[in-house]
């Protein structure tokens, strides 16, 4: 039988070239792969995790030998999630060239420890037995089973990866709420998430070897397709990642992409939105190209199919983002004009600003009375939106309601959404709306005020406005209202409203001299005759 023959054969080659040898056994028991490694490990056949059939193992088991006498590897693990084996069997190869002691794993199917692989105790040779496959049907029957509950479910399903990368715990912990919600407002159901605390990411693939196999079997054993990084992927590590585990990988700024693409409902929205989408795409696309070519290498001189159908990719979406930048400079020009006409009639405008699902709209709503969409989700609003707006004393000003900000907004996005966000520039006041209750809101003022130094705005006036302190404990607004110098309202409750025109009028009105506002000055003159 093949067991213990085929593993003395194995150890005894193994011991001559001093390498790494390893077969892959069908169920049957015949042997239908033979692979040669070096002394430390041995790369095993590159089929990937999808010939196997959602929910299946590939119905082979690999029997391979060690030089030392260890455990099986962090790289064996790897590979048995990978291709999907049924089972991974390491035999160290003695002194005497016999076989040592076997060391056997297999896929675990979900549970709730988080456990990805089952271990069985090691065994001496001669107990060495290939045959479970008792063991394997019921692995198999219980994974299927795990897959088919899931189908029912709206939304797809996804992990979710982080590293500390140089932050702390608590900065992770945050990083990772934040995904969560963006994960949500995506509509993508949030299955798990997986950390890992390493000074840096790996170049390669983010996060270490072992982790990325946890994530494989982890997708594996909840039949999950998409994983999701909180770290930016550079072209290289995307690739890298989604070869190694032929999953969808994607990144924040994907994510975040995906998201103003869904929300996009306006001829200007959709334009930047495609805009941005282009733009972070055409790297990623030279670097197919790269591998394409490579792969090639070979054929002389000649240019492969793959290669003449990238560059034509390219070639479009090159012209695509010209055409897209050229309509985005014509409305911007008619942005201009339409402010030009508006500063000729003098009316001032407050423009709401802040972090994303802050309670701006919510705000715009309930100081102007007017329907406004409001949504418990990141990037409710993409589109600016303005209102008139009577202050007490029958002075009118225009209020307009922007698109959120987030900490690290990826770069093509804020710079597709430029033309947008130029309306900022006429405002006379920005009203930076922050939510009181959530508990990192000192950095995303922060966070806010960068995006704002970037769009050239840091000397606006800003008013510092604390919404929906009704979630705080009693007591807590007033400290704010103190520490802060800020106002604190609810938009949603109606309080604190009124102390918020007030302070608003006093900083457009009287604060400001007329010299730094000249085309308020004849007002400003008039008022004050
Ligand atoms: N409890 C409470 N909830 C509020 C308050 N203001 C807004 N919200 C809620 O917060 C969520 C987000 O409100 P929006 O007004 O859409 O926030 P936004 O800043 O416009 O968000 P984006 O457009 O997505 O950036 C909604 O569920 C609101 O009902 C408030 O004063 N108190
Ligand atoms: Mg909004």
């Amino acid at each position: 039988m093949i067991s213990h023959d085929l593993a003395r054969h194995l150890t005894e080659i193994s011991h001559d070239i001093r390498r790494q040898v390893g077969v892959l056994v069908d169920r049957r028991g015949e042997v239908q792969h033979v692979m040669v490694g070096d002394s430390g490990s041995t790369e095993l056949p590159d089929w990937g995790r999808l010939r196997a059939g959602r929910g299946r193992l590939r119905g082979l088991r690999c029997l391979k030998t060690h030089l030392r006498e260890e455990g099986l590897s962090r790289d064996d693990l790897t590979d048995l999630a990978v291709l999907r084996l049924d089972a991974m069997v390491s035999i160290s190869v003695g002194e005497d060239a016999l076989p040592g002691l076997a060391h056997t794993a297999f896929l675990a199917p979900a549970n709730d420890e988080g456990r990805t692989t089952e271990q069985l105790k090691p065994t001496r040779p001669a107990d060495l037995d290939l045959h479970f496959d008792e063991y394997i049907r019921e692995l198999e029957g219980q994974l299927a089973r795990s897959a088919e509950g899931h189908a029912v479910e709206d939304g797809e399903r996804a992990i979710l990866v982080a590293v500390t990368a140089g932050r702390d715990r608590a900065a992770l912990d945050l990083h990772v709420a934040e995904l969560k919600e963006l994960a949500r407002a995506a509509g993508v159901d949030v299955v798990d998430v997986i950390t890992q605390s390493r000074p840096r990411v790996d170049p390669k693939t983010v996060v270490g070897t072992g982790k990325l196999s946890d994530l494989v079997i982890r997708c594996f054993q909840s039949d999950i397709e998409l994983v999701i990084f909180d770290q930016d992927l550079t072209p290289t590590q995307a690739r890298n990642l989604a070869e190694r585990m032929e999953l969808r990988v994607i990144d924040r700024t994907q994510l975040i992409l995906d998201i103003f693409a869904q929300r996009a409902t306006t001829g200007d929205g959709k334009l930047q939105v495609e805009l941005a989408q282009l733009k972070y795409r055409l790297p990623r696309l030279a670097q197919r190209a790269e591998l394409s070519l490579s792969r090639l290498a070979g054929g002389i001189g000649g240019r492969g199919p793959g290669e003449t159908k990238l560059e034509m990719d390219r070639r479009r979406v090159r012209e695509r983002i010209t055409r897209l930048e050229r309509d985005l400079a014509r409305l911007s020009k008619q942005r201009a004009g339409r402010r030009k006409r508006r500063e000729r009639r003098h009316i001032p405008v407050l423009s709401i600003v802040g972090y994303t699902n802050a309670g701006k709209s919510t705000l715009l709503r309930t100081l102007t009375q007017t329907d406004v969409f409001v949504e418990d989700k990141m990037f409710a609003t993409l589109d600016p939106v303005s209102r008139r707006l009577r202050f007490p004393r029958e002075r009118e000003v225009i209020i307009t309601d922007t698109v959120g900000f987030i900490r690290d907004l990826p770069e093509d996005l804020m710079a597709a959404f430029h033309a947008t966000l130029e309306e900022l520039r006429d405002a006379s006041l920005l009203i930076h709306v922050v939510d009181a209750a959530s508990p990192d809101f000192e950095r995303r003022i922060e966070a806010v005020r960068k995006v704002l130094g970037e769009l050239g705005l840091s000397k606006k006036p800003e008013l510092l406005v604390f919404n929906q302190i009704d979630r705080l404990p009693e007591g807590a607004a007033g400290v704010l209202e103190r520490r802060h110098g800020c106002v604190a309202v609810s938009a949603l409750e109606r309080s604190g409203i009124n102390e918020l025109l007030i302070r608003a009028e006093r900083m457009v009105w009287e604060e400001q001299s007329p010299a730094s506002r000249p085309e308020e000055a004849a007002d400003w003159i008039q008022e004050r005759a």
